[in-house]
Order: C-alpha cells, then structure tokens, then sequence
C-alpha cells in the first residue's frame, strides 16, 4: 500500500445543495456539511498527510468532490474529463493547482473518466467502466499507466455510480465491497470482506496511512475492519451522503 504525504480537498460551496444526487435521502445542510468536512480534513492530517485546502467554487455545485477530477500518485497525475456535463470544467480549476506538483497527463475528449472509477491496488490499477467513465477514457488511461509500468484492468461497474463506491483496496491484499458488487469474479485473489446491505454506503472505506476511515454509522463494517487489524477513524458524512459523496470523493492523496 502507498504511503501518502500530500492530500487535496476543496471546502463545499454554498451552492453545495444544487450538485448531482439521486440519493433521495433530502437536502444537504450546509452549515453540518462544512463541519464535517472539517472534521475529516482534521482525520487527514491525523494520517499523517500535508494538506492543500482550496476555496469553495460555488460555480461547480459538485466541486467539494476533488476525487473525481484526477488520479493521483506520488510521481504522476493524469487530469481526469468528468462524464457530467455539470461537472467538466472542475478539471481544469485541479489541473493549475496539481501542475507545480506533479507532471500531469490528461484525459482528452472523446474520453470520459471520474477519479472515482479509479482503484489503485499496490501495482495495479481498476478502471470501472461507469456512466461517467467509458471505454475512451479507459483506453487513454491505460495508456498512460502502462508508461509508469502499472497494470490495468478495466471491469464494468453496474448500477452504482462510481466503482468505488462498491469496492474499495484496504491494503494487505483486502477488498471492501458490496455483496452484488457485479465484478466481484474479478476479484477472486484478494480477501474480499462484504458488507451488509443495510451498511453498503460504508463499502466506501478509505485506508490512508496507518488509518482506514469509516463512515459513521455502519457498526458492523467498522468491527470488520478493525478485526483485520486496522486502526479505524469514524466520520460523520451524512451531509455528503445526501450528494452521493462518500469519504475518498472528498479528496486527491498522493
Ligand atoms: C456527482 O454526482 O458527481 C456528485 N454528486 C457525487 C460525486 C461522488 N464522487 C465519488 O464517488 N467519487
């Protein structure tokens, strides 16, 4: 599993309520949502990463959601093309503050990819085939990766919204996913720990460092976990919940 030492988030906008949502779960309170992102931006830097913490860009309703607009490594990182007419253009807000870091690549048109359709398990890179990423944005991403001698395999991901919102690298060759997860068969060599139905939502665990963050709420994902021996940190993200956010749309790490 990679050690990180840097992360990017973006603090909500006030405009935050108008983003994308099938949730059905009602609207957002902006005022809980900014705590709890500051919370987790609290959780990051108890991992042990330095963080950037760009202004809210009330122009881009979905912009809190940094993870979509990147994938992200220590030596490189490929300036993603979301699939949402709503949401391109947030690329081009990461890719002026990612350039002095890294040397970037990009996705271009006729492909779409979302950072969130993107896992990176040790050496190897998934690439979900969503309704935000297609085979384009998969091809172009697996030839840059191949470049940096990563593999990659690309797998479709059925009714979800991202990839990882079902599945998720824990490190130390464990899975987190959904029970229906429709790629499970491609998983076979890893550890898969499945969570209940009712706690799907916590699926979206997200190891950083020596913590695996949890959403709050989902008790027996959060015993699971801690029984494979990791230290847990719970965050509240119920506000996030409500925009079809999970923990790891809410930053790049790398
Ligand atoms: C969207 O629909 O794009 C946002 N409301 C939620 C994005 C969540 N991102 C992620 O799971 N990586």
């Amino acid at each position: 599993m990679s050690t990180f030492t840097k992360a990017i988030v973006r603090k909500p906008a006030e405009t935050f309520a108008n983003g994308i949502s099938t949730a059905n779960l009602g609207k957002p309170n902006y005022q809980l949502a900014l705590k709890q992102h500051e919370a987790y931006c609290e959780a990051l830097i108890k991992c042990g990463l330095e963080l950037t913490v760009l202004d809210a860009n009330p122009d881009f309703p979905d912009s809190c959601f940094v993870e979509d607009t990147a994938v992200v490594t220590p030596e490189f990182g490929v300036i993603a093309r979301p699939g949402d007419p709503q949401r391109l253009g947030e690329e081009q807000e990461i890719k002026s503050v990612l350039a002095p870091m890294l040397k970037l690549h990009y996705i271009e048109a006729p492909g779409t990819l979302e950072g969130g359709d993107i896992m990176q398990a040790d050496n190897t890179f998934y690439i979900g085939l969503s309704g935000r990423t297609n085979l384009a944005g998969s091809k172009q991403l697996h030839k840059i990766l191949a470049q940096y001698n990563y593999n990659t395999y690309s797998v479709p991901v059925c009714n979800l919204l991202h990839f990882k919102t079902g599945v998720n690298y824990l490190g130390e060759n464990n899975l987190i996913m959904h029970r229906d997860f429709c790629s499970k068969d491609d998983f076979k060599g890893y550890n898969q720990l499945i969570v209940d139905r009712a706690e799907e939502y916590a699926a979206n665990s997200l190891r950083i460092n020596n913590y695996v963050l949890v959403p709050k709420g989902f008790p027996k994902t959060k015993t699971s976990i801690e029984q494979l021996g990791y230290a847990v940190i719970e965050l509240d993200l119920s506000e996030f919940q409500k925009m079809d956010g999970g923990l790891s749309c809410l930053s790049l790490r790398f």
